[in-house]
């Protein structure tokens, strides 16, 4: 659907490398609308809800320590097939699998600094997209829809 929403997070990596007007820059030529954007310092009981799915995992504690570690920039990008695409333009979640040409094969190299956060189904986007912004998304129409859609 064109209307399809997902959860973009520029991580603290991400920000302290002023790469956030670049991976903005990214999602808006490709004809994806920005529907919500902040930039927040997100506590880690906050950050542990968001990634509950890893609780387990060895490698979560310093995850959260690393996302808690300064601020992240939290959007919402809509357009067709967005959580497919806006995975696809992350790429891999190692960045030395990642292609060249996607945020992290142009801008990282470890796993765990990987830049940049994207939802990985329709499912998780509404979750993320509700925990991050419980005040809602902006509704606002743009011409540039029958330029960008069939
Ligand atoms: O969705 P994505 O970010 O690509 O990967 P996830 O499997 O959801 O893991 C979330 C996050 O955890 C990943 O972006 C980096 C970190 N991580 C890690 O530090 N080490 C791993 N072996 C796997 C993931
Ligand atoms: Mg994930």
């Amino acid at each position: 659907s064109i209307k399809e929403q997902t959860y973009i997070m520029i991580k603290p990596d991400g920000v302290q490398r002023g790469l956030v007007g670049p991976i903005i820059s990214r999602f808006e030529a490709r004809g994806f609308k920005l529907v919500a954007l902040k930039l927040v310092h997100a506590t880690p009981e906050h950050l542990q809800k968001h990634y509950e799915d890893l609780k387990e995992k060895s490698f979560f504690p310093g995850l959260i320590k690393y996302m808690a570690s300064g601020p992240v920039v939290a959007m919402v990008w809509e357009g067709l097939d967005a959580v497919k695409t806006g995975r696809v333009m992350l790429g891999a979640t190692n960045p030395l699998a990642s292609a060249p040409g996607t945020i992290r094969g142009d801008y990282a190299l470890a796993v765990g600094r990987n830049i940049c956060h994207g939802s990985d189904s329709v499912d998780s986007a509404k979750k993320e997209i509700a925990l991050w912004f419980p005040e809602g998304i902006v509704q606002y129409n743009t011409l540039l829809a029958p330029m960008i859609f069939e």
